[in-house]
């Protein structure tokens, strides 16, 4: 028996299955990998005294080394892992209590102003979407009950950069407000918002993190001791955890994550080039071209973009369908940030739960196309691309 002090000396049939060979240190031992320990619980010393870990939703050997590797990524001192990015956001808007406000990005991922707006509100938060790049309507969204403020940067599916360093200025200028960016987009390769003054920066690590689009992940990564007591007593009370199988795969993720990032960065850069040229396109929507409108606030706070972004073109919905369902290489699908590109339309897709008339306020229209361009070889995304948008336009 490998338990050490197992003193039955001739175990039946079915005890031996149980305890032949287990071993509860083994996840000391000298693996280079990280084991994925799927107990979900731990043997205590004594009752009520424990090691390290008790039960698996209030923590996990697994769990535990990819929350401490994606602390280290962003130079934080705590990192929580969720379910799933909206699993993260729900967990950080349970910091809230009934009659607190939120305000929150206007352009922002379809299934987070979801959250916002049809649960949180129901449970007596309150919420104002503002545009995150005017200061003077974020200044005017400020109320004495204002708890939150919630951005994302780059913007889904609009790419709008806004500045942490001066809105976190300005919302701790209002007394204790939260920060929180969502940094989905980039990962901590790219932007490092606790640097610029953020308070907790939350990922969906579904996307680029984890990279290989299996795993459904969220996370929220901060410095303030105070703010990690409280998010870990949710996520243990919430319960909205993931399992150890996923937190393995996305820490094996993390370590090529440098690498995959360079060359999104690349990829999609040089595609963006290439589809500024094009006759057919009228706008390209990507924070690293000097034409975008927050380049400045761009190269100050990113170290580069990634392959995640936007264009419009001269044609309407007709088009917009055509071309996607031409694509050969890219792929029609929603979500980004996985090896293999994807193409989707935000209004049929990805923001589908916001009504007509803020897609049409916001500029969320059928001629807009978001990317996610993946690590294939260039020169086939760009021949997809072009022969796609030959058929539409023909
Ligand atoms: O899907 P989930 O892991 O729950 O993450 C939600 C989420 C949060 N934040 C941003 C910026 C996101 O883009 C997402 C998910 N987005 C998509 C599925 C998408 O296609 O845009």
């Amino acid at each position: 028996m490998g338990d050490q002090g197992f003193l039955v000396q001739k175990p039946g049939f079915a005890t031996t299955a149980i305890r032949a060979g287990h071993d509860p240190s083994y996840c000391t031992s000298e693996a280079v990998v990280t084991p994925i320990v799927t107990s979900t619980t731990f043997k205590q010393p004594a009752p009520g005294e424990y090691k390290r870990f008790k039960y698996g939703r209030s923590g996990n050997p697994t769990r535990n080394t990819l929350e401490q590797c994606l602390a280290a990524l962003d130079g934080a001192k705590h990192a929580l892992t969720f379910s799933s990015g909206l699993g993260a956001t729900t967990t950080i808007a349970s910091l809230l209590s009934q009659g607190d406000h939120i305000i929150a990005s206007d352009d922002l991922y379809g299934g987070t102003d979801r959250l916002f707006r049809a649960v949180m509100t129901r449970l007596g938060i309150e919420v104002t979407f503002t545009d995150f790049t005017n200061m003077e309507l974020v200044k005017s969204a400020f109320k004495k009950n204002t708890k939150l403020m919630w951005l994302e940067t780059p913007t889904n599916p609009l790419l709008k950069v806004v500045d942490i360093a001066a809105l976190s200025r300005l919302a701790k200028s209002h007394g204790d407000v939260i920060v929180v960016v969502d940094n989905t987009f980039l990962t901590s390769y790219l932007q490092r918002p606790l640097d610029f003054g953020a308070d907790i920066i939350m990922y969906s690590l579904t996307k680029y993190m984890n990279g290989h689009s299996d795993v459904i992940m969220g996370a929220a990564v901060l410095n303030d001791d105070e703010l990690n007591t409280r998010l870990r007593f949710l996520q243990n009370s919430l319960g909205i955890v993931p399992s150890p199988m996923d937190c393995y795969l996305v820490n094996r993720s993390l370590k090529t994550l440098a690498l995959r990032m360079e060359q999104h960065k690349k990829s999609a850069l040089t595609i963006a080039q290439w589809l500024e040229k094009h006759p057919k396109i009228t706008e390209v929507l990507h924070p690293g071209l000097p034409t975008h409108p927050q380049h400045e606030i761009a190269k100050k706070q990113m170290t580069g973009h990634s392959g995640t972004f936007s264009f419009r073109h001269s044609g309407g919905l007709k088009e917009s369908k055509i071309f996607l369902s031409s694509l050969q290489v890219f792929i029609l699908a929603e979500s980004l940030g996985g090896y293999e590109s994807l193409a989707e339309l935000p209004t049929l897709m990805t923001h589908a739960s916001l009504s007509p008339e803020r897609l049409e306020l916001l500029g969320i229209t059928d001629s807009l196309i978001r990317l996610s361009v993946g690590l294939e070889d260039i020169d086939d995304l760009i021949k997809d691309l072009d022969q796609a948008l030959k058929l539409a336009f023909e």
